[in-house]
């Protein structure tokens, strides 16, 4: 049985600086951190303008940086032999590729941004499973923006936040071209201990909202499908929204009823849309349920929503539907995929006593039906962004 450890913060950070003065030989003067995400509910609705109720991971990535005086970048990192070399402005599109796309964009989106941004090398150390639907992207996008702004000389205060997430987002559409609705940045950085957060995309309102977990784990099942968001299928999602928000002539799917939606003509685009707003709808009460201990209303609405992104939003896959409907079988009060989908991972509400047999449950079931050996990690909900 394979579990994720999200380790020590203070001993990662340890680490990576002397990884970093190793390569270098000069120290980092700045270490950020910056968590991967699950979404409890809420899914693909961002880029609707609707709303969603994600928690940051105790799993982050962090990046170690120190400025050069030449004013060029250098990223690196530990988990991949890619480095990638430059000045800011050939750090935007159609400069930097695969991961170093969305670690270098984010110094070119900071400069459009008009930050100062000043020449550095960064060394990076993801703790975010990769391709597992917890957001890594954002979290190194969110990592590496943290530490280059240290090294400017900007404090992290609300406005620097709000920058942080807006160049992040920038990077990975604009740089990394994953069309993606900024609900993993968001939460990467505003999130706190103990809390999800509720974000509302058509105002850009956020609310922690602390959860009642007693005598409850949350446990997130990677189901080891590779999950990427730059190749074409969560593009296709978003187009097929934006094609049922100009057949109903509104702005976006968060001013649609399902009244209106059920006259869409293409069926397809009728269901995708039909996701939206009943997900949506979704998003307050279970925001309410978590708060209050409502186990019956968590367990019917994560239902709902996993029904709806596997047979309307067809975001799922064989291992996820298995993933969660063994873990509700085992014991589990609800659960559901959770991501942008095409693999990725489920999250189940699971009593404490129950973790260890459905973890087992979910394992005996991969195996039996061929799939490949999932992982498992408890998700603890943990604070936003920063230095450590
Ligand atoms: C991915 C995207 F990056 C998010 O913006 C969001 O749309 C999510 O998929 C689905 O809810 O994580």
């Amino acid at each position: 049985m394979t579990s994720l450890d999200p380790g020590r913060p203070e001993q990662i950070a340890a680490d990576l600086r002397a990884a970093f003065e190793e390569r270098h030989g000069t120290p980092a003067v700045a270490v950020g951190r910056a968590p991967g995400r699950v979404n409890l509910i809420g899914e693909h609705t961002d880029y609707n303008r609707g709303l969603v109720l994600p928690l940051a991971l105790p799993h982050a990535t962090y990046a170690a940086a120190a400025p050069r005086s030449d004013g060029r970048i250098r990223v690196a990192s530990l988990q991949d032999d890619a480095t990638w070399e430059g000045t800011v402005a050939e750090a935007g599109p159609g400069g930097p590729q695969g991961w170093t796309a969305y670690a270098a964009g984010v110094l070119w989106a900071l400069a459009e941004a008009g930050v100062d941004v000043p020449g550095v090398d960064l060394l990076v150390d993801g703790r975010v499973p990769l391709g597992a639907g917890l957001s890594s992207s954002a979290a190194l996008e969110c990592s590496v923006a943290v530490a280059v702004l240290a090294v400017a000389g900007r404090e992290l205060d609300d406005a620097t936040r709000r920058l942080v997430i807006d160049a992040c987002m920038r990077a990975e559409t604009e740089v990394a071209g994953a069309p993606t609705g900024g609900m993993d940045q968001t939460v990467s950085v505003l999130a706190e201990e103990g809390s999800a957060l509720l974000v509302d995309f058509d105002t850009d309102e956020t609310r922690p909202v602390a959860l009642d977990l007693a005598g409850l784990t949350l446990l997130v099942t990677d189901t080891r499908v590779s999950h990427e968001l730059n190749d074409g299928g969560y593009a296709a999602r978003r187009a097929d929204c934006e094609a049922a928000a100009a057949e109903l002539g509104v702005p976006s799917l968060r001013q649609a009823d399902l009244a209106a939606v059920d006259g869409i003509s293409d069926e397809r685009v009728r269901a995708r849309a039909r996701h939206i707003v009943t997900e949506t709808d979704r998003v307050l009460p279970v925001a309410e349920a978590l708060a209050t201990g409502d186990r019956d209303t968590v367990e019917r609405l994560f239902a709902l929503s996993h029904a709806s992104m596997r047979d309307d939003f067809e975001i799922s896959c064989d291992e996820l539907d298995a993933a969660v409907a063994v873990a509700v079988e085992a014991g589990a009060v609800a659960a559901r995929m959770t991501g942008g989908g095409f693999g990725g991972s489920s999250v189940a509400l699971v009593p404490d006593e129950r973790v260890e047999a459905v973890r087992r449950a979910i394992d005996t079931e991969f195996a039996l039906r061929g799939f490949a050996a999932p992982a498992h990690l408890v998700a603890e909900p943990s604070a936003g962004a920063g230095l450590v």
